[in-house]
């Protein structure tokens, strides 16, 4: 494990991510920092629940060795649960996860608008009430069930309770997020919270997600292009799940390098449009922290790597994901961190 880049504890930004393997995290925990959650690609969970969030989204990796996603404190941390929602606290952040199992197909949207209240008034209760970035996982994406596809179904679920929540705030609260569909398992959906807000971003290339005219369902995707977030000791902007998509349509259907570039000028024009209007040095790709890159054919995954390890410097983590793309024609999809201090 590379120590140089743990952060110092005077300058600790609220929270920080790594792609670790059980041995690492381990290390880092003996190392003094504090575990806020962890979620696991692919293999079951061992051992008993721990006090900590934990989850196993059900979506093969290709790393090797197989990686978790970690979430780590350099501050101490505290620990609580609210229904089934369990989450980690320290002085800026709260870090949550559900995972519910056995979600009919009758129920799913219920479900999800119900477990989005949860989230919602726990953070309130909490007073981490700005939710900076989601990520939600669930089987099935493309599946229909009256008329709707289960993301379509999702994003009506999601949408209900925000705009009930945010109310004429809508537009400017939503977190940055990502949805993206599993081979088994549980609807998972974790996040991240501040007691003080982050500023929400969008693309210049792309249609705000909130704005999709309804030919991709009949309630538009809740969620930012990215949040930035200034933590004490750095600025982190989470990038939302970024696909080929230019305006509101896929672009280069069966292409998979080509959707490649054109995710990654996507990726691009989102950081400079961050940096430009929030005042931030960004160095484009340059300050990508983490990448978790989304394919839907393992066949792509090596075409995929190679070009990603000639764009991407060394230090940039990498989670690589077998998964389904929420629209049938994308081939694969790219979330990022990107830091600068
Ligand atoms: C897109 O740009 C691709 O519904 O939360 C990316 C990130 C996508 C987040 C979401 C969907 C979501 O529309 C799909």
């Amino acid at each position: 494990m590379n120590t140089d880049r743990l952060p110092s504890a005077a300058c600790a930004p609220g929270i920080e991510a790594a792609f670790v393997t059980p041995a690492e995290l381990q290390a880092r925990v003996r190392a003094g920092q504090s575990l806020l959650g962890e979620i696991h690609f692919g293999e079951a969970l061992a051992g008993a629940a721990p006090g900590h969030p934990r989850a196993r989204v059900g979506m093969g990796q290709f790393n090797s060795p197989p990686r978790i996603e970690a979430w780590f404190s350099a501050q101490p941390v505290r620990y609580g649960q609210r229904g089934a929602i369990r989450y980690a606290h320290n002085e800026q952040a709260l870090f949550g996860c559900v995972a519910l199992s056995e979600v009919t197909p009758a129920r799913f949207e219920t479900t999800v608008h119900d477990c989005y209240r949860e989230i919602l008034r726990l953070v309130d209760a909490e007073r981490y009430s700005h939710l900076l970035r989601m990520w939600n996982y669930f089987p099935a994406i493309h599946a229909v069930f009256s008329d709707l596809d289960r993301y379509q179904s999702f994003c009506r679920g999601r949408f209900e309770s925000l705009e009930e929540y945010y109310e004429n705030q809508f537009d400017q609260r939503l977190p940055a997020a990502s949805a993206v569909g599993t081979q088994d398992g549980d609807l998972v959906i974790y996040f991240i919270a501040a007691k003080t807000p982050g500023e929400h971003c969008e693309n210049p290339r792309q249609m705000s997600a909130y704005r999709y005219p309804p030919q991709y369902g009949p309630r538009s995707p809740s969620f930012a292009r990215a949040t930035l977030k200034r933590w004490d000791g750095a600025d982190d902007l989470y990038i939302s799940g970024t696909a080929s998509i230019v305006g509101h349509e896929s672009l280069h259907a069966d292409d998979a390098r080509a959707q490649l570039d054109e995710t990654l000028q996507n990726i691009r024009a989102l950081i400079d449009r961050s940096a430009h209007d929030h005042g931030i040095v960004f160095r484009g790709l340059d300050s990508l922290t983490h990448v978790k890159v989304y394919v839907r054919r393992a066949e792509h995954f090596e075409t995929v790597q190679r070009h990603l390890d000639a764009v991407l410097g060394a230090g940039v983590e990498r989670l690589y994901l077998h998964a389904d793309i929420c629209r049938a024609e994308l081939l694969m999809e790219i979330e990022a961190i990107a830091r600068a201090r």
